[in-house]
């Protein structure tokens, strides 16, 4: 087996399920009690009653160019929770962990953060992320030691949007991705892979509050519209195992992402001059387990 490790953990089942399929998803892992903490948490940041360094505060496209409104509504995700400790609970729960490690062995970096807050579609369906593999994001390899754990946080459909795959892609390559051409605009670095035929066999991932996937960074997904009036709340970390290393994407496909994720880190650092892609995720990763051993 290529994509799990042999623990006392997965059933043999589960094991060739994700071989096969790239993802598996594990029902009722994180507690209604964490879950709601991590609720309170979001919301005490919407109410910007703290600061957190670091965190990138995210509207979708149909809100931001309409007026500024400073509540929770307003907020579409939160990215790089690393430095607030309450919700950086989630990536060290030790339940997940456990199933983590038995896609990247020992030793395990938190690298990537969200809590996605998928607003009520205003009728543009700028709510939908499109269709994507998270590696395109990456500059670190190799991809079967990364994986993404991502928890509903309440009741997740088809109606509000919950996670769409398409199974098996994990055994591929990474596509090309660019900014999908959607009439009502497309949130800022959602990428999707270039071409993407809707024909191909998809899967809705409908879960329950704390029903948590665990997916590989190649695996092509995306969400579809909010057709609620809630706001569809996730929780989310990628992982990868401390012994990954970094790699340079000039002149692959990934150079794209590479000089937006730039143009946005010099602003939000003020860094300039010798300042690579791989400082960006060296700025974020956190050790979790074990050694950081290469990341
Ligand atoms: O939570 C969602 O709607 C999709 C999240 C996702 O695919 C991502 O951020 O990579």
């Amino acid at each position: 087996m290529r994509y799990t490790f042999e623990t006392d953990l997965l059933t043999p089942e589960q094991r060739v399920f994700y071989e096969e399929n790239g993802f598996l998803l594990v029902k009722n892992l994180v507690s209604d009690e964490d879950i709601d903490r991590f609720r309170r948490a979001f919301e005490r940041i919407c109410r910007q009653e703290v600061e957190v360094p670091g965190l990138v505060v995210m509207r979708d496209v149909a809100i931001a160019k309409s007026e500024f409104v400073p509540d929770q509504k307003a907020v579409s995700k939160l990215q790089d929770f690393q430095e607030d400790p309450e919700l950086f609970r989630y990536c060290s729960l030790p339940q997940i962990l456990k199933y983590v490690e038995c896609f990247t062995g020992p030793n395990i970096m938190a690298m990537h953060t969200m809590l996605i807050n998928k607003p009520p579609d205003a009728g543009k369906k700028t709510s939908r992320h499109p269709m994507h593999q998270d590696l395109h994001y990456f500059p670190f390899r190799p991809a079967d030691r990364i994986v993404c754990s991502w928890t509903a946080m309440e009741k997740v459909t088809r109606q509000n949007g919950c996670l769409v795959v398409l199974p098996g892609t994990h055994k591929g390559t990474l596509q090309e991705h660019d900014y999908p051409e959607w009439e009502g605009g497309v949130n800022k670095m959602y990428h999707g892979v270039r071409g993407y035929d809707p024909q191909q066999p998809r899967v809705h991932l409908e879960m329950e509050k704390g029903d948590t996937v665990f997916f590989h960074p190649l695996l092509i997904h995306g969400s579809g519209m909010n057709q609620t009036q809630g706001f569809r709340k996730a929780i989310s970390c990628h992982y990868a195992s401390g012994d990954c290393y970094y790699i340079d994407v000039k002149g692959t496909t990934q150079e794209n992402i590479e000089n937006e994720a730039l143009d946005i880190a010099v602003r939000k650092y003020g860094v300039e001059g010798d300042f690579h892609f791989k400082d960006v995720w060296m700025i974020r990763g956190r050790l979790v387990q074990g050694e950081r051993v290469s990341l």
